[in-house]
């Protein structure tokens, strides 16, 4: 009301200042009423602060303020599908993982977090799931840089209820091991290290899995290395030791993942005493698939153990390569291999089998085996190897694939594996290369290998048309 007789009056101004309006009044008295707001003829045209947009409608305002308050109140699911994709939409990247980890469940959320985080992401790697992709690559990241006695466990525990429920792979190649490494290298040179050497053995351990692995219900792969990665001019030899207490929490661990398929334990210097307290305790793993140990330092004895396990166990998989199995290792692994009757597949490459122990696979594979594949390259294995396996191959076996690389068969091996072949049609994959075979030979036994091939491979592009008719 008050405003009324001023907004008379700028209508009585009007006429007097229609003519040049952006020119204030020259009367004295009306130019000080016109300096407010209130005072002047005002439209669009001429106020370049006018705002044109419409007022939003309400429910977009309102999941505006949601998005923006969305830390303290994360209202997501019971918004409808399309209000809940505007949302997810907008929310910021940086949110922590405690508000949005098992609330947004919206894989273009995930991605954008993945994408940010990471420069290459395959997403195929993860079952095609960015939320998975995000929660195991960070929890990876959290474990590979987890210094024991430094770095606060709760980092990880607290982690684990966030991510339980996507993390199915966990590929870990680095256990940093404890900071006293160092402040042992300072004290060496003032004092005499007797205790501190026996503090060290004590301190020396990495990562205790156990914690983290008995709460991930749904892992089924685990790929794990002892070491340190890019540690340049800091090398030690000390900083790759999977030790005796590593070991015993990790055979622990591992028998509690009760959905684990896939088992790696690479380049960690594992050793008998180490291998042969895992296998005890995956005896009797219920679903265990595929067990990879290669690049340590597997014996006899540690074979052994394995060949137990292959007898006891749903065991397909069995990855040997690069240790230090003799004859005795690979005659008790044959034995396993006669008493199974799942594993598919064993790697014994670069190990010293020689004859004793090609012989004594040679002669489990003529008992009936499951295995399909079997890779015997670098071990001093000669033609009465090949002689065994001539027979086996004169069999019916499931074997269709066999690598004898870098041994020395000589001539009479080769005439030996070819003639073993003459009748064959399962075989698809011989690999013969720095074998000492003679090239005729090696020609010949090429063709056969792959006219099964060939043959094999027709059979399949067949199944699929006849399925189809
Ligand atoms: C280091 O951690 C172990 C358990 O992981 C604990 O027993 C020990 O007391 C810790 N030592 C120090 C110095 O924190
Ligand atoms: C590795 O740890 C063991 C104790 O578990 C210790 O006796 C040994 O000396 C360590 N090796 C190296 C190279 O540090
Ligand atoms: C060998 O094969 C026979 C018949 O195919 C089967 O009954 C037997 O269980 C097999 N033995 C082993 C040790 O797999
Ligand atoms: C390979 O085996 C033969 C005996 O079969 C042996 O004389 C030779 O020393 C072995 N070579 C290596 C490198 O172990
Ligand atoms: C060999 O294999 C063929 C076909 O795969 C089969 O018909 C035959 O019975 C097998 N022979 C023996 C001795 O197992
Ligand atoms: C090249 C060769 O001898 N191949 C033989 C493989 O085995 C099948 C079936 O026994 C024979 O028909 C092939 O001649």
């Amino acid at each position: 009301l008050q405003h009324s007789p001023h907004l008379q009056l700028s209508r009585m101004q009007q006429p007097a200042a229609g003519d040049k309006s952006t020119t204030p009044s020259p009367r004295p008295s009306q130019a000080n009423l016109a300096d407010g707001p209130f005072y002047t003829r005002r439209c669009i045209t001429e106020d370049l602060s006018w705002s044109l947009v419409t007022v939003p409608p309400l429910t977009e305002l309102c999941l505006q303020h949601i998005v923006h308050n969305f830390e303290k109140n994360p209202i997501l699911n019971y918004l409808l599908p399309e209000h809940q994709k505007k949302v997810v939409d907008r929310l910021s990247t940086s949110l922590p993982l405690t508000v949005t980890a098992n609330i947004v469940s919206h894989e273009e959320y995930w991605k954008r977090r993945c994408m940010e985080r990471w420069q290459v992401c395959d997403v195929s790697n993860y079952g095609g799931s960015w939320k998975r992709m995000f929660f195991e690559r960070h929890l990876e990241n959290v474990l590979k840089f987890f210094i024991p006695n430094t770095t606060d466990p709760r980092e990880v525990l607290d982690l684990i209820p966030l991510c339980k429920g996507y993390v199915r792979k966990l590929e870990i190649d680095q256990f940093l091991p404890p900071l006293w490494v160092e402040q042992k290298k300072e004290s060496n040179d003032l004092s005499d290290t007797e205790e501190e050497a026996e503090l060290g053995e004590v301190y020396m351990h990495h990562y205790d899995l156990r914690d983290l692995l008995v709460d991930l219900p749904h892992l089924e792969e685990l790929h794990l290395t002892y070491g340190v990665k890019n540690c340049g001019m800091n090398f030690e030899w000390s900083l790759f030791n999977f030790t005796d207490l590593d070991c015993s929490y990790l055979a622990t661990a591992v028998k509690m993942c009760r959905n684990l398929k896939v088992f790696k334990l690479t380049r960690s210097k594992v050793d008998d005493d180490k291998i042969k307290l895992l296998a005890r305790n995956l005896q009797h793993h219920p679903c265990l698939l595929e067990l990879d140990l290669s690049h340590n330092l597997i014996k006899d004895h540690g074979a052994q153990a394995l060949g137990k396990l292959i007898s006891h166990s749903k065991l397909e998989t069995l990855d040997l390569c690069n240790n230090q199995i003799c004859h005795l290792g690979a005659q008790a692994l044959a034995q396993g291999l006669a008493e199974s009757s799942t594993l598919t597949s064993l790697n014994l490459r670069l190990n010293f089998v020689e004859d004793k122990g090609g012989e004594a696979i040679g002669h489990a594979l003529l008992t009936n085996t499951s295995l399909k594949s079997l890779h015997l390259g670098s071990n001093n294995v000669s033609e009465r190897t090949a002689a065994v396996f001539s027979q086996v191959l004169a069999q019916n076996t499931t074997l269709t694939s066999i690598s004898f690389s870098c041994n020395h068969l000589g001539l009479d091996g080769g005439k030996q594996l070819l003639k073993g072949l003459a009748n064959n049609k399962t075989l698809i994959e011989l690999d013969l290369r720095h074998t000492e075979v003679e090239q005729e030979t090696g020609f010949l036994i090429h063709e056969i290998v792959w006219a099964n091939r060939e043959a094999v491979r027709m059979g399949s592009l067949q199944q699929p048309t006849t399925e189809a008719l």
